[in-house]
């Protein structure tokens, strides 16, 4: 039985719409990687083929291997109210907190070390498993080194790479092994099945990405989700204010702040998207009016009534993250599917 080298779905030249398909079984790549790697092609690209119990029975096949738990930076922020690293309660876990890259220039390397240190230290008291965590991208010249230092270190054979759909787990192994061989795109789903590939003494063991319910990408088409992902080091767009505002971003999230002195919010989200401020008093015709003519819409939101003393950072995943300052009541507007999350890390 011969597997893609790229996905890992198992070759099949019997049936084009399939997963699998190849012309030719001598070839090493499946039609769908061939095409999503060279034209950035997604006809017949389903995300969520894989389902989140198939991925954790592949997990439980390695239970005494070290996990390697890639988390997407936006994840980071909110790891102590997620339920992710529940997943790998009896598990030997390296926590990688990847696409730092991602974050606003000021926020500078030792800034983000510094928060997540601490962050980490706190989780590790409920989650002892977690024998390590390394930052990348910033800190890109040492990674590859201080990863297989750590390898070393802690003596083991197999590896296993994992966490949700996109955190960047194909590319991270791409990058240690200094290869191209397995198949990454921007869309969730493009690993289908696990792939071990031998490196010196080790088996690096590739895995599917777990869905999150929790993440806007579940909920949109790849057109929307092309649009709002975040793939470049975010501009925030900051407000300053003094009188109820309400704040869109399109159909997708509206933030309403009623202040209670002068406050301000700052938005983390795709640089080409803008957000647009009404006075509060006038969102509600605002949304009505311009509702048909948001590219970027989701249904049904939901309202959650938060009050701020201080300064609060929300994670509102596959969309980014704004940050409010000053003493205000809000209404947060956000797809009702989702959870907004409240981070308990400051930047
Ligand atoms: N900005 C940034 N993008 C990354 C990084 N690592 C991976 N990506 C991108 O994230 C997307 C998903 O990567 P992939 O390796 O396919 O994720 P996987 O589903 O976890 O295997 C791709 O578009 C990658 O180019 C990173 O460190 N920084
Ligand atoms: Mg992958």
């Amino acid at each position: 039985m011969k597997k893609c080298k790229g996905c890992g779905i198992e070759l099949q030249s019997n049936d084009k719409q399939k997963v699998g398909y190849v012309v030719d079984l001598e070839q090493d790549y499946c039609q769908r990687c061939f095409r999503l790697s060279h034209y950035g092609d997604i006809t017949n690209f389903k995300a969520n083929y894989v389902t989140n119990e198939k991925i954790l029975n592949i997990y439980n096949k390695y239970n005494s291997s070290l996990f390697v738990l890639i988390v997407e930076i936006f994840d980071a922020f909110v790891l102590s109210n997620d339920d992710l690293l529940d997943l790998f309660k009896n598990k030997k876990l390296l926590v990688i907190i990847n696409k730092t890259d991602l974050l606003p220039t000021n926020i500078t390397d030792n800034k983000i070390n510094k928060i997540f240190t601490k962050q980490l230290f706190k989780l590790n008291k409920k989650y002892p498993n977690i024998i390590a965590a390394i930052l990348t991208n910033k800190f890109e010249n040492n990674f590859n080194t201080q990863f297989f230092q750590i390898l070393n270190e802690l003596n083991c054979k197999n590896i296993v790479f994992a966490g949700r759909a996109n955190a960047g787990k194909s590319s991270l192994i791409n990058k240690l092994l200094n290869t191209n061989s397995l198949t990454t795109s921007i869309y969730p789903g493009t690993t289908l099945e696990e792939i071990s590939l031998t490196y010196k003494n080790y088996v690096f063991i590739d895995t599917p990405g777990l869905v999150d319910v929790n993440n806007y990408a579940t909920h949109m088409n790849y057109e929307k989700y092309n649009l709002s992902k975040i793939d470049k080091t975010i501009k925030p767009q900051i407000f300053q204010l003094n009188k109820p505002q309400s704040y869109f971003y399109d159909g997708l999230l509206r933030v309403d702040i009623i202040p209670q002195e002068n406050c301000s919010i700052s938005f983390f989200i795709n640089n080409k998207n803008k957000i647009h401020r009404t006075k509060f008093e006038n969102a509600d015709d605002y949304y009505q009016k311009h509702y048909p003519e948001f590219i970027l819409r989701v249904k049904p939101l939901a309202i959650s009534e938060i009050s701020n003393e201080e300064s609060k950072l929300f994670v509102v995943k596959g969309l980014g993250m704004f940050k409010i300052n000053g003493k205000c009541f809000m209404n947060i507007h956000h797809l009702a599917s989702v959870k907004l999350y409240e981070s308990e890390v400051e930047i």
